[in-house]
Formats: C-alpha cells, structure tokens, sequence
C-alpha cells in the first residue's frame, strides 16, 4: 500500500511527502485532492458492519457539497509541531495522531467506555468487503449484531497555536444511528457537534465541523456513536488542520 498521507512523519521524509503531494502516489494522491479541491468524497465505498453485511462494492462517488467537500484550505501533511510546511506550498499539517487507523489499532485515541474495544462495538478493521478504506489499508468500525451502546472515541490535541481550525473525517453510515463529529474544551467557545449525516452505504463522504476557536493550545476532537443492533458506521482519515 501506499505511504499514508496522514501519519506523522519525521520531517527528513519531506522529500517524499512533497513527491506524494506532487502525485507520484497515485492513490494518496486521490485522496489529497478531494480534501484540496472540495470534492465529495474518495474510495469505493463502504465495507459496511463488522460481517461485512453492508458491502456492496462499487465505486461509487458523491459530490461535494457545501457540507461535505473540502476538509481543508489546502490539503493535509506530515509533521506534529505548530509550524506548518514552510516551502512546501503552504500544506497544512493535521495534528491528529493515528487519525487514519494505520496503527491497525485505536492506539492514541481514548475510547469511552473503554468496555466498547472489549466488547467490540467499536474497532479498527480492514474493510471486509470490496470497498478500500478512503486511506491505507483500516478504517475505524462501529457495528455491533445484538447490542445497542453508546461509544464516544477522542482524542486531546496539545501544542496547538491559537487560531481557527477544521476537524474532518471521511464516514459511511447506514440508517438510524445517531454519530456526531464534536470539538470540545478547545476555547471558551467551542461549536456545537455536528451530526454525521446518512451517507451512500457504498461511499465514503468527507464530512467536517469548522469554525473550531483554539486557545490555550488544547482541543478535544472525536466522534460520538449512539446505535443499536445492526447499526453501522466506518470512519477514515479523521484531520484537524488550521484554517
Ligand atoms: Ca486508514
């Protein structure tokens, strides 16, 4: 698979990061283009529930739409400090960690309760069926057969500058759910969550909350998932950039 876009990397692999940027990785590539130019979403869709029941393939695509296209001013790249790509064509950097799933794990992120890993209503997978994930080769899966739960998966970003900021995933989601993208504790005005809309169970759509105020250099992102029986939702490429 190709190197994921969206992990931190060291910055001695500029070099090959402003190579992936510049499309020698077809297939990341894809990916930067739909955050940069606003389309609506990339991959083939969804692998639906943990039994891969919602798989229905294809490669379908959704259009952009002022709600869901463009997650960022100017795409996403390495690199965990404060202070952007200098020279590298003002790429903005996503201070999330593991926010592609690439670990194969939900390491970096805090799942509550934690019973939920246990219990598997929640849980990194690779798709189980003809869809890609939107980026490398896991996605994050909410799917459980007989329970019905409530699971909220975040993560504290530090170090951050003051400024404005853009919180981004690509979902695939069925029927009756509820799903919410949210930041919270990020300044004395944090923006209400915003509910993950259905989607087309065979695409992926980027969706984002922007208008994310940051002071203070913290900020708490991630997504809540209130579902029952049957309820699926697969989520890839979770970004926070700057505005
Ligand atoms: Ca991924």
């Amino acid at each position: 698979m190709q190197p994921n876009p969206l992990v931190h990397r060291p910055r001695r692999r500029l070099l090959v990061w402003a190579a992936a940027l510049a499309g020698v990785y077809a297939c990341s590539f894809q990916d930067f283009s739909s955050l940069q130019d606003g389309g609506g979403s990339s991959g083939g869709g969804t692998s639906g529930g943990g039994d891969g029941s919602g798989g229905a393939g294809g490669a379908a695509s959704t259009g952009g739409s002022p709600d869901t296209g463009g997650a960022a001013s100017g795409g996403v790249g390495p690199g965990s400090g404060g202070g952007g790509l200098g020279g590298m064509g003002g790429v903005p950097v996503s201070f999330i960690e593991n926010g592609s799933f690439e670990t194969g794990n939900t390491s970096s992120w805090d799942v509550v309760p934690s019973s939920a890993l246990q219990n598997r209503h929640v849980y990194v997978q690779t798709p189980t069926g003809t869809v890609p994930a939107p980026d490398g080769v896991y996605e994050l899966a909410f799917w459980h057969d007989t329970d019905s739960y409530q699971v909220t998966i975040s993560q504290v970003v530090e170090d951050l500058e003051d400024g404005t900021y853009t919180l981004a995933g690509f979902f695939s989601r069925g029927a009756n759910m509820t799903a919410t993208l949210f930041a919270r504790n990020c300044s004395d005005k944090d923006p209400e969550p915003r509910d993950i809309p259905m989607t087309d169970p065979n695409s992926f759509t980027l969706f984002r909350l922007t208008d994310i105020e940051v002071s203070g250099g913290r900020c708490e992102v991630g997504v809540m998932v209130d579902a029952g029986p049957g309820d699926w939702m697969n989520v890839d490429m979770l970004t926070l950039t700057k505005e």
